[in-house]
């Protein structure tokens, strides 16, 4: 007889291994059929049950959103299905406007919501300061949400709720301290999945999925230093910074690049403060970047 096919949701990836929860509860430990792994965390798949705690997946359904980053020129899937980005920085240490830029595009290339967690903000002296550096964000549209997860992350309940939400940023800016805040159950929880897949072998997981509640559900993932655009073209790049829409096609030339070309409709933008000057330059320095590729 085959193995009975089931129907759940990927709750945690590591490696070429994965959680997959079903609808009834139920924990298996996945591995995708083939070498080639395309399966992300918050995936709803089929696969087939192979033991009492295992299976192979068989299908992926199709993705609402796939937010993924490119990393040595290969596509690194992060989160599936998620409707909204939360970038959390710090008031300290430092945080890098480039990542931050960076998710955002790939963000709104997937049409999700995104927003930004400025976090530690207890640590007054230095809060100002970073809210300014915040600013060609605000002036973008994106809501920053002041908070100090260490005292209450409560702040955060109404904009998580009925979203599904992927949290990312640089190590050290209180991702985990968020998580506890949230779901104090979460560390025991993630200790035990990693020894579940990978059957004691001393790592972390990838991505993790919290249900916050019926609707509302949290992909976590470890600390991102780097967030490559390889796979997305000049053009996605330029559509992924929303402020820049009103000028586009606005240009002298028609294909024009907005780097220094004369009659640059963004540049005049710049000039003029329709748009942050900081956003085009960040917007320059990736298109640079990216496009050695
Ligand atoms: N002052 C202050 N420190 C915080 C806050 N949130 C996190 N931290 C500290 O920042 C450090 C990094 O936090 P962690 O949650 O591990 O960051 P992660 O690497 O993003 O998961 C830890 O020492 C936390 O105690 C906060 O709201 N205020
Ligand atoms: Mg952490
Ligand atoms: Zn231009």
């Amino acid at each position: 007889m085959s193995d009975p096919i089931l129907a759940g949701q990927v709750t945690a990836a590591y490696g070429r291994h994965y959680l997959v929860e079903t609808a009834d509860g139920g924990h298996y430990a996945c591995f995708p059929r083939g070498k080639k792994s395309d399966v992300a965390c918050g995936d709803r798949v089929t696969f087939a049950k192979t033991s009492e705690e295992q299976g192979v997946i068989e299908t992926v359904e199709q993705r609402t959103s796939l937010f993924s980053r490119s990393a040595a020129h290969r596509q690194k899937l992060i989160a599936a299905n998620v409707s909204q980005l939360a970038v959390v920085v710090a008031v300290e240490p430092s945080f890098s406007e480039e990542l931050i830029n960076r998710c955002l595009v790939a963000a709104e290339c997937q049409n999700m919501r995104a927003l930004i967690l400025l976090n530690k903000c207890d640590l007054k002296a230095a809060a100002a300061a970073a809210l300014e550096r915040l600013a060609p964000y605000t002036q973008a549209g994106y809501r920053v949400i002041e908070l100090a997860a260490l005292e209450d992350a409560d702040v955060l309940r109404p904009i998580l709720a009925h979203q599904s939400t992927v949290l990312v940023g640089q190590s050290g800016m209180g991702k985990s301290t968020i998580i506890n805040a949230l779901l104090p159950d979460a560390r025991v929880a993630t200790r035990e999945i990693s020894l579940f897949l990978a059957s004691g072998r001393h790592t972390t997981t990838q991505a993790r999925l919290h249900r916050l509640d019926a609707d509302s559900t949290l992909i976590d993932c470890p600390g991102l230093q780097e967030f490559g655009l390889h796979h997305l073209s000049p053009q996605d790049i330029e559509d992924g910074f929303v402020e820049f829409r009103d000028y586009l096609g606005k240009c002298r030339f028609q294909n024009c690049r907005h780097m220094s070309e004369p009659g640059c409709a963004l540049t005049q933008a710049a000039a003029d403060g329709g748009i942050h000057p900081q956003r085009l330059e960040m917007f320059r320095r990736i298109i640079r970047a990216e496009d050695g590729r």
